[in-house]
């Protein structure tokens, strides 16, 4: 890019933490991920739009005017579709081998192979083995738990048949999928068959490939994102719990850089799988630990999160949040943290660049996943605690080799660990065990409709200025946000999971239901894989509506007033989830662009036919606004379908008005 058109940090962030440590960060010559986007810059139009193929040695074939086809015949819909599979492909890999790992450990925990860990979720326990059919009246938990682990684990490898918890969502869902064929077997058979399929010569037919893309897709949502989710609950408390002292027991936390500690032992965990952060966090808090600390010069030792690993204990343990994806570098370039642990997905091998420029130890923990330039400390379960407690000794170690630190001030508050169970308590208490108030609230209009803003962030974009106006206009609107992954913390940095500050932006309707309730109008979550959340969630409203006609919102999760969004997208794993979430009836918008755009045939598949094949479709809007609008849009549509409409305006924001409410803010 040339010099006068370079941007400065407040056009590549809206948050002033990352503005001002990228400024610093960029006078002191440190590379970061925005100045490697400006050296790829222009980036391949091919790729962009996704025609372009690498499947075999006859290409690399990409499709223009001059060449329609690729060396094998190949057409653009093909290659696009190819290309797409594929995405979902590594998505549902990564989301189920992280399901995978956590089985293992369950099952240990169960055996008691695994010191530390422990099942300390009974009910959900008990819940989850009656959906695999296990006895559980009289069972020990540890001798239930091992047979819950297998059952789990036996998902991944099964090779007929049906996954199990797709029985969780509503019938008529359940049917369409069997009309389609598209009810995954078995995990990894399914992302396997995708490989196939995809292979040159293979499936050619883009229509009939995106049947096995969204089995592939629903083996995730349904299958290995909501085994890690469910089992992980299991093992580390589901967010929220015990439900009768709700109130002291949501977690608060603060994000933001501002959370690093200019006198503590600062300790960020980065990645996604919480096996061993749970542990760094047990560590830290370990007494003689801490005097170690005291007498290297630290006041103590501060554990903060980047990415899902951050949410993760953030939702379960209330572990400040240092920020998202686009800030794993800042948090080094601050110069105050002692070690980074990585596990895998998220990580960029610029980290260990920064982290040559400061003392920062940057550690990989997982056989899967090693940089180089960093220090390997293979995670061992069975040993989890001394693990843990060996690397918390290090990082203390490294205290007094900082040199100068230069932290921002900022962190946003919020209250963050909405699992489905506990906005169920929130909104009926469990002795009623529905979501019977939601419904309620949709169908008299104070609450239009439900949105999930979820995902990355994307340096093609402006960091967090899609998700921040997104949320605001949707809760202007009265539409209740659920937020799972970086955009939750996009949220979360900027007070919009502050109660009192969320409510003042919300409208009036949204306002009054959240008072009373006494929940923010953007609920947290939990991490990506937590998505599987919401697939419950929804399945619920649906479930309610059938129990009781009064509370109807239609019989299948294509009919309630939802939609979704990925306003920053930038992983395979986003694809995986936007395909599951479309797959299970919802209208699903992504931003920043999507690498489908030359395939035509292959666009109106999934931006329109889908509509009527699957309930849901994709859209893909990169302004906040428009992105706002076509929600609000389908909502209103849905309310209508339901009867339940009654005409209203949208609000629209203008800058004024973002202004007037971020000074209000
Ligand atoms: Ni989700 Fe969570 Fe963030 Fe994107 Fe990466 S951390 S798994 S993929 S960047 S939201
Ligand atoms: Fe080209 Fe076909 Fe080979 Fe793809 S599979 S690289 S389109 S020849």
């Amino acid at each position: 890019m040339a010099k006068s058109e370079e941007k400065n940090s407040q056009d590549r962030s809206l948050d002033p933490a990352t503005q001002s440590s990228m400024a610093d960060a960029q006078d002191a010559g440190i590379e970061l991920v925005w100045d490697r986007l400006d050296a790829q810059s222009p980036q391949c139009r091919f790729g962009a739009e996704g025609i372009c193929c690498r499947a075999c040695a006859m290409g690399p074939c990409s499709i223009s005017a001059r060449s329609e086809r690729g060396v094998c015949g190949a057409t653009a819909d093909t290659i696009v579709a190819r290309n797409f599979l594929r995405m979902i492909a590594s998505g549902a890999a990564s989301h189920s081998d992280h399901g995978r790992e956590v089985a293992h450990t369950f099952i240990r925990a169960a055996r008691g192979e695994a010191p530390g860990y422990e099942i300390k979720d009974e009910q959900k326990l008990r819940q989850v083995a009656r959906l695999f059919d296990l006895e559980v009246e009289g069972r020990d938990k540890n001798e239930l738990a091992e047979e819950v682990g297998k059952a789990a684990l036996r998902e991944f490898g099964k090779q007929e048949g049906e996954l199990t918890l797709i029985k969780r969502a509503p019938e008529r869902r359940q049917r369409l999928w069997r009309e389609l064929g598209v009810v995954p077997r078995g995990v990894d058979r399914e992302v396997v068959e995708v490989m196939h399929r995809t292979h040159m010569g293979v499936d050619q037919d883009y229509q009939n490939m995106m049947l096995q893309g969204t089995r592939a897709a629903l083996a995730d949502g349904w299958g290995g994102s909501m085994l890690a989710t469910e089992l992980q609950d299991i093992m580390f408390g589901t967010p929220g719990q015990p439900w009768p002292e709700a109130e002291r027991d949501i977690p608060q936390m603060e994000a933001n850089l501002g959370v690093l500690s200019d006198n503590e032992v600062n300790i960020v965990v980065h990645g996604h799988e919480p096996l061993l952060s749970e542990m760094v966090v047990v560590a830290a808090r370990d007494p003689e630990l801490l005097e170690m600390a005291r007498q290297a010069g630290a006041e103590g030792i501060n554990i903060a999160g980047i990415c899902c690993t951050a949410n993760e204990i953030l939702i379960r343990h209330g572990v400040p949040v240092a920020g998202n994806f686009l800030q794993q570098e800042l948090a080094i370039s601050t110069g105050a943290v002692e070690m980074m642990v990585v596990d895998v997905q998220c990580i960029m091998q610029g980290l260990s660049r920064v982290a040559e420029d400061f003392h920062t130890q940057l550690v990989t923990t997982s056989e899967k996943a090693r940089i180089p330039g960093a220090q390997h400390s293979q995670f061992d379960e069975e040993d989890a605690l001394n693990s843990a407690k060996a690397l918390v000794k290090q990082a203390i170690d490294n205290f007094p080799k900082r040199r100068g630190v230069n932290i921002p001030a900022d962190r946003g508050e919020a209250v963050a660990g909405f699992s489905h169970e506990y906005i169920n308590y929130m909104l009926g208490g469990s002795f009623r065990g529905s979501y019977w108030p939601l419904n309620s609230n949709i169908i008299d209009g104070r609450i239009r409709g439900v949105a999930g803003v979820v995902g990355c962030n994307n340096p093609k974009v402006s960091h967090d200025a899609v998700h921040i106006p997104l949320v605001e206009e949707l809760i202007a609107n009265d539409v209740l946000v659920v937020q799972t992954g970086c955009s939750a913390i996009a949220s979360a940095k900027a007070g919009l999971m502050r109660p009192e500050t969320a409510l003042e932006k919300a409208g009036d309707g949204l306002r009054e239901v959240c008072e009373a309730v006494g929940i923010p109008p953007v609920l947290h979550a939990g991490s990506c894989v937590d998505n599987s959340r919401i697939l419950i969630a929804l399945s619920e409203m649906v479930r309610v509506g059938q129990d009781n006609s009064r509370l109807s919102l239609g019989d299948d999760i294509s009919d309630l007033p939802v939609a979704g969004a990925a306003p920053e997208w930038m992983s395979e794993k986003a694809i995986a989830i936007g395909q599951y979430f479309v797959a299970s009836g919802v209208f699903t918008v992504f931003g920043v662009g999507m690498p489908i755009l030359g395939g035509e045939e292959f666009t109106k598949l999934l931006f329109e036919d889908y509509a009527d094949q699957l309930g849901g479709s994709w859209a893909c809007e990169p302004d906040p606004s428009d992105m706002a609008a076509v929600m609000i849009d389908h909502i209103d549509a849905k309310r209508k379908s339901l009867g339940i409409e009654e005409a209203r305006e949208r609000t629209l924001f203008d800058m004024e008005m973002r202004r007037e409410l971020q000074e209000e803010g």
